[in-house]
């Protein structure tokens, strides 16, 4: 069942549904419920003629339609019904209850609110209500091959709490999209491939402790025994260059970070190195100077030399964290989950 405003675009993804569906070899039905505004029923069935998909749409009112629609689906051997309904400029009681009502009716699997992404803070009060008054089950955002970018879709997954399915990028019965989070984040944030990369690495990095780390970063606590941490995680990743070769902008910082960095012998060295350290230096390795090296360097059986490369090491990912942490993907990312 797609539920919105006027002129979201639900005549239009019930289509678009049917012909995913369609192209998947599944057996959709559709059938309209909008006896209030004229022609709204002859639009679906024109559409529905377009794709060569059955339309159903007899009846004087929307549970009427619906019941007629269940039977006739069935005999024809559906898989899916898609229902569309009819929209309003504003929400108002008379649509909610007809909504609710029909809702009864149908028992639908799925109530998608479908929300146009041009649209700001009207249509994110409109999904409120009416995830409030009908319930939903997931989103339908279209209009995204405007000039929108989407900001509108964050909100509405916000207040309603339920997921974003599919996209809308055009006109055509054929533009629907699966809904990717990282590619809706990216254009809203005009980044690269920024959200691909944080999903892969929280995929791979202990959720927990990247959070934690990402905390230090944020507070700026982060210190060698931090760094540690993070090396060892980055070494499960794989190489680092790999993945921050993903980066817009950062290429040119892989390069200056050795690939031997993060070999085995190399990641032995370093906890050598760090684990020669005292608390204090540890955490303030600032306070490192020459006979503290020296000392270092005697207890981790490496050189003055070693720690010095070492310590350059740290400040390139001290920084590479906080301009990592500067951007909001990740917090982004999560409101799409
Ligand atoms: N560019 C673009 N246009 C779209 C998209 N989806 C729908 N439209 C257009 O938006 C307009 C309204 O679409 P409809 O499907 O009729 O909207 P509706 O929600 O059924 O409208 P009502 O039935 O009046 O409430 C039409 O001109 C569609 O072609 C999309 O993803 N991209
Ligand atoms: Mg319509």
């Amino acid at each position: 069942m797609l539920v919105g405003l006027q002129g979201s675009g639900k005549t239009t993804t019930a289509a678009k549904l049917a012909l995913h569906l369609k192209q998947k070899g599944q057996r959709p039905f559709m059938v309209a419920t909008d006896v209030r505004r004229p022609a709204a029923i002859a639009q679906l069935t024109t559409l529905g003629q377009q794709i060569d998909i059955p339309v159903y749409g007899e009846g004087n009112s929307p549970q009427v339609i619906a019941k007629g629609a269940l039977k006739r689906a069935k005999e024809w051997g559906a898989h899916w019904v898609i229902v569309d309904t009819g929209g309003r400029l504003h929400i108002d009681e008379p649509l909610m209850s007809e909504l609710s009502e029909l809702k009864k009716e149908l028992r639908p699997n799925d109530v998608l609110l479908v929300a146009d992404a041009m649209t700001g803070q009207d249509a994110v009060r409109a999904a409120e209500e009416f995830q409030a008054k009908v319930g939903l089950t997931g989103l339908i955002l279209t209009k995204l091959d405007g000039d929108a970018r989407g900001g509108a879709a964050l909100s509405i997954r916000s207040v309603t709490g339920v997921p974003i399915k599919f996209i809308g990028t055009g006109e055509k019965t054929d533009s629907l999209e699966p809904f990717y989070p990282d590619r809706l984040a990216s254009r809203i944030l005009g980044m690269g491939d920024v959200l691909t990369l944080i999903e892969k690495a929280e995929a791979t990095m202990d959720a927990k402790r990247a959070q934690e780390l990402e905390e230090k970063m944020r507070r700026a606590t982060f210190d060698l025994e931090d760094f540690l941490e993070q090396l060892r995680q980055v070494k499960k990743m794989g190489s680092l260059t790999q993945w921050l070769d993903m980066l817009p902008g950062f290429s040119s910082l892989t390069r200056r970070i050795p690939q031997e960095a993060f070999d085995d012998k190399a990641m032995k060295k370093v906890e050598a190195i760090i684990l020669s350290m005292t608390p204090r230096e540890r955490h303030m390795p600032q306070i490192i100077d020459g006979s503290r090296r020296r000392r270092i360097a005697r207890g981790s059986g490496t050189t003055p030399q070693d720690i010095n490369q070492l310590l350059n090491q740290f400040r390139q990912a001290q920084k590479l964290m906080k301009d990592l942490s500067r951007g909001r993907q990740r917090g982004l990312l999560s409101l799409f989950r």
